[in-house]
């Protein structure tokens, strides 16, 4: 089978796939956000685990605690025909998602996600990314009762580059949550292109 120059608009297009992390502090909704936007069923490893952990995770002690430490989230979204991202919402034992550094190779970008109630449970997630040069967007997920801030506010207090966007979003939204991702992926971009240019100095 031979393509014609005049058909190569037709042919199949093989999609670049780009990965995405979304990191932040317990119950901020990562498994909402990945949830929200997934065109698959998540994949919930924490669902899955389980049961085959039973025998060895001791959760005597945690109530309602019945999942497996070692948890993520896995999504996948068609941006454009051709590319898709694939989302990972890190572990579900918080306290250890930057153990994950194998997750971490080869991201594009990632998603902070906080709550202005407890910012501070977001802090180690920018000083991660910013530790590894991984281009991030930080998502505010703008909870009922909570109150508002300015972008600039929560960027001053996260101590963020003047380059790094603060996004208000919620979560639970589709067309929200792909609007946070859409800016990580230009947010990189942008980032990969200034990494390019010749010093000016
Ligand atoms: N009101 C509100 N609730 C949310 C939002 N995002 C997540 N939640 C809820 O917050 C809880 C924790 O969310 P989850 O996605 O499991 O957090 P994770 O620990 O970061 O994965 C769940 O009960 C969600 O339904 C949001 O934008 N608004
Ligand atoms: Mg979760």
């Amino acid at each position: 089978m031979i393509f014609k120059r005049s058909e190569r608009d037709k042919a199949p297009v093989e999609p670049v796939t780009l990965k995405i992390l979304v990191a932040g502090g317990f119950g901020v909704g990562k498994t909402t956000l990945v949830g929200a936007v997934s065109e698959i069923k998540p994949l919930r490893t924490e669902e899955l685990l389980s049961e085959a952990g039973r025998p060895i995770d001791d959760t005597s002690g945690v109530s309602g605690k019945h999942t497996t430490t070692v948890a993520m989230d896995f999504g996948r979204i068609t941006l454009r025909e051709d590319l898709v991202l694939y989302v990972f919402g890190t572990p579900g034992q918080d306290r250890f998602w930057f153990l994950w550094d194998e997750l971490a190779t080869g991201a594009l970008g990632a998603v902070v996600l906080a709550d202005t109630r407890r910012l501070e449970d977001c802090f180690a997630a920018v000083d991660y990314f910013e530790r590894r040069s991984i281009p991030f967007v930080v998502g505010v997920n703008c909870f009922e009762g909570a109150t508002r801030y300015p972008a600039d506010t929560v960027r001053q207090a996260l101590d963020l580059d003047p380059g790094v966007p603060v996004v208000m979003c919620d979560a639970r939204e589709r067309q929200s949550v792909k609007e946070v991702l859409i800016g990580v992926v230009q947010h990189a971009m942008t980032t990969a292109a200034a990494a390019r240019e010749p010093a000016t100095t």
